[in-house]
């Protein structure tokens, strides 16, 4: 029997390259370093009970959210092996109330890219064994090589994204990533430390039977959220739809790009824009569902389209199937 080779990610990024014009090899580098920083992560992310990691560390971040010592954890390594590798001239974190200016050893600000990220989400699962993530978008800046980066080469629309992706430390841990050419998951095997593609050319089935939304804020949701609910529950045709919710966006996302379904944060009284971030939650996820045959809105505009005005900006997120998310703009629209 003769075993078909299982491409790895690093084999993976290098087949790939010649997707971007002018490929000099640096969004590669990117991509790779991202894969070094999760293998780290994931280690530490697998011991968290053993390692006085677990339990808040004492200081908020710029959200106000207590940080677990994993998320301080996970924030350092990402900043780290993206800086000593110099390959962005830029990063923007959650954790991190401005952008990290990174300049190259060999001639300043020469990176011409910039990543955003939210290193661990869903933290708040860490202590209750529960899976938790991490999210990333790439840009190219937009202000000129050489000259410091500024907030500008991070306030972009989502469309202008070149990659993003998300990783889902789980029962097994997947890293999941789009460059504009389809999306693809990579699966660590941590005996050996490399991920192996076990998910290609994901897409979302054509129909979707699963949502994704914290009910217990059900008072707050906007009319048409609460229109969509009972419409999901009603037995009508192939409903009730089946509700699952983990708390952890890259988690219950990922289980519905594999078997379709629809996530939903929407607005909230005491929270108009909903909580989850436009740069470094909602773009990443929304680019990656599009390009998986999915839809990413607000309720009412395109996420990708966007135009952001501050780094930690809120946008309600509706994302996932197609087919779920335009039937629930419709109620958001009546
Ligand atoms: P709630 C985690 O903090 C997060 O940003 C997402 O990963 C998750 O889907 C959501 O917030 C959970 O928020 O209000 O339902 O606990």
């Amino acid at each position: 029997m003769t075993l078909k080779p299982v491409q790895t990610l690093g084999e993976f990024i290098i087949d790939r390259q010649d997707h971007f014009k002018y490929a000099t090899g640096e969004l590669s580098r990117i991509l790779s370093a991202i894969r070094l920083a999760t293998k780290i992560v994931n280690n530490h992310v697998n011991m968290a009970g053993l390692l006085d990691i677990l339990g808040d560390h004492g200081e908020e971040n710029v959200q106000g959210e207590k940080q677990q010592k994993l998320d301080v954890f996970a924030n350092n390594i990402f900043i780290n092996t993206l800086s000593q590798r110099e390959v962005v001239c830029g990063v923007a974190s959650e954790e991190n109330e401005d952008f990290i200016a990174i300049k190259s050893s060999k001639n300043q600000d020469s990176s011409k890219y910039v990543v955003l990220i939210d290193p661990l989400d869903g933290s708040s699962n860490i202590d209750v064994n529960v899976s938790v993530g991490t999210i990333f978008s790439i840009y190219r800046r937009v202000t000129p090589s050489g000259t410091p980066v500024t907030l500008e080469d991070f306030l972009q629309p989502g469309h202008k994204q070149v990659a993003a992706g998300y990783v889902v430390y789980g029962t097994s841990t997947i890293l999941v990533y789009t460059t504009g050419h389809g999306v693809n998951g990579f699966t660590l095997n941590p005996g050996v430390g490399v991920f192996f593609l076990s998910h290609p050319d994901m897409r979302f089935p054509e129909k979707g039977k699963i949502y994704s939304i914290n009910e217990g804020n059900y008072s707050k949701f906007p009319t048409g959220v609460k229109k969509y609910l009972k419409y999901c529950q009603e037995v009508e045709g192939d409903r009730p739809y089946t509700s699952r919710y983990i708390g952890s966006l890259c988690s219950d996302f990922h289980r519905n790009l594999l078997k379709g379904g629809i996530y939903i944060y929407p607005s909230g009284t005491n929270s108009p824009n909903g909580k989850l971030r436009l740069l470094y939650e909602c773009n990443p996820m929304a680019f990656i569902a599009e390009q998986a045959g999915g839809k990413a809105s607000d309720g009412y505009r395109r996420i990708l389209d966007i135009e952001p005005t501050s780094l930690h900006q809120r946008v309600p997120f509706f994302c996932g199937s197609k087919d779920m998310v335009e039937k629930v703009e419709e109620f958001m629209k009546e």
